[in-house]
């Protein structure tokens, strides 16, 4: 009886060790999560101070009402490298994704059309605006109101990637 007894603890010892066990692998995924999280997050500024020779500034889009409609993101950069450097991504917490555009203007009504960057000279600044090179945010996620800001994420070639902080505001 006392052999049984015990045969009986130790079997639920070893399933206690093993629910112990599936509780650790669950809190250790949790745990890389949150590394890959905090990696991510000491990232940005990283990249940021490692190129102080471009600098986004004015970056702004129009408030909306509507979700899931595709907005432009406009913004400065000054860029005073002696290279010229580009437009990579952007990343922006309240849109499901990002392409970059160009406005043709030919014989018809001027038409946007996505570019596989946006090129920013040497010693120079470069405004993005609706009627030129802009950033199109598509599938806003939610409403975006007048005074919000948020922070974008843009990846450029060379300086990396720099936070920018985007303005909503009624008139960008
Ligand atoms: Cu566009």
């Amino acid at each position: 009886m006392d052999d049984d007894r015990y045969e009986l603890r130790g079997r639920t010892d070893i399933d206690r060790g093993r629910r112990i066990v599936r509780g650790g692998g669950g809190l250790r995924l949790f745990a890389i999560r949150l590394l890959i999280v905090g990696l991510g997050l000491t990232l940005v500024p990283g990249s940021a101070a490692a190129s102080d020779a471009l600098k986004v500034t004015n970056a702004r889009v129009s408030a909306s009402d509507q979700i899931g409609i595709d907005l432009p993101l406009l913004l400065t950069i000054k860029n005073d490298a002696a290279e010229a450097d580009a437009i990579l991504r952007v990343r922006c917490p309240f849109a499901n994704f990002s392409e970059k555009h160009t406005v043709d203007r030919g014989e018809g009504a001027p038409a946007m059309r996505a570019v596989k960057s946006i090129p920013i000279p040497e010693n120079g600044t470069l405004e993005l605006r609706q009627d030129g090179y802009h950033v199109m945010l598509l599938e806003t996620r939610h409403k975006l109101v007048d005074g919000e800001t948020f922070t974008c994420a843009v990846v450029f070639q060379k300086a990396g990637i720099k936070e920018a902080e985007v303005q909503v505001s009624r008139t960008p």
